[in-house]
């Protein structure tokens, strides 16, 4: 019964898909929307407000939300569309018996992965501070794919829920740039997914480290995947919705 709803709905939504067009670099891009995700990772409460894990390492929390709008809009473009979406959290178990000796045990011991803070215990999942930021909040249909890591793919079942859902394509957005985004990339191109980085959608602790991360995305003929903007993506969207 359940299956055949999921398959129902899979049709509907391919039926209805558009392939895209827009510009891109290294090159302009044609995208089935049907075998595309949208993937937003680790926009979670820890590492954008303060007193949670991004304070707790020494940065600048600010810095990070200027991703949330373009990303609000990207995502609200996916939902009118039924596009697949799908959500990202790190964040650790209670016990931390998943968590590497050597991440905990960095920086101050007082505002260490565990330790209390103003969002509850750091980096640990069911905690105020690792859930998603408000404006992003998953829906019915979305999955949440918890990790252990900086890579989405590492130890979590991202893999599998992509290929059930026949998804060759991501769209990639969230936090940070260089650390799980650039990650997550790598692992994904590896598995044979095209990533498109949206590079407004993501950002840094580190402006510098945004840039360049973005350029190694793209560079060498897109040698881990492409880079586009949120205007972009959405021009080619509405383009292929007039047609
Ligand atoms: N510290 C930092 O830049 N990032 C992380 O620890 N995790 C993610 O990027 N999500």
């Amino acid at each position: 019964m359940v299956l055949a709803k999921l398959k129902l709905t899979r049709a509907i939504r391919e039926c209805g898909m558009p392939t895209i067009t827009f510009e891109a670099e290294p090159a302009s891009l044609n995208v089935d929307l049907a075998h595309a995700a949208l993937v937003i990772i680790d926009m979670q409460r820890d590492f954008l407000e303060p007193g949670g894990f991004g304070a707790a390492l020494g940065n600048d929390v600010n810095r990070l939300k200027v991703a949330v709008g373009p990303c609000r809009d990207v995502l609200a473009a996916f939902r009118r569309r039924g596009a697949a979406v799908i959500h990202t959290r790190e964040g650790h178990r209670p016990d931390l018996s998943d968590a590497p000796r050597h991440k905990v045990e960095r920086g101050d011991p007082c505002l260490r992965i565990g330790a209390p803070g103003p969002m509850g215990r750091i980096l640990v999942r069911g905690e105020a501070g690792h859930d998603i930021i408000p404006e992003l909040y998953p829906i019915g249909g979305e999955p949440v794919i918890d990790k252990p890591g900086k890579g989405a793919f590492y130890q979590t079942d991202l893999d599998l829920v992509l290929r059930n859902r026949g998804i060759d394509t991501l769209f990639v957005c969230g936090v940070t740039t260089e650390v799980c985004v650039n990650t997550t990339v790598r692992e994904a191109n590896d598995r044979g997914y095209r990533c498109v980085v949206l590079s407004d959608c993501c950002a840094s602790y580190f402006p510098e480290f945004h840039d360049m991360g973005l350029k190694m995305v793209k560079a060498q003929g897109g040698i881990f995947g492409s880079v586009t903007s949120s205007r972009a993506l959405l021009a080619g969207m509405e383009l292929a919705a007039a047609a």
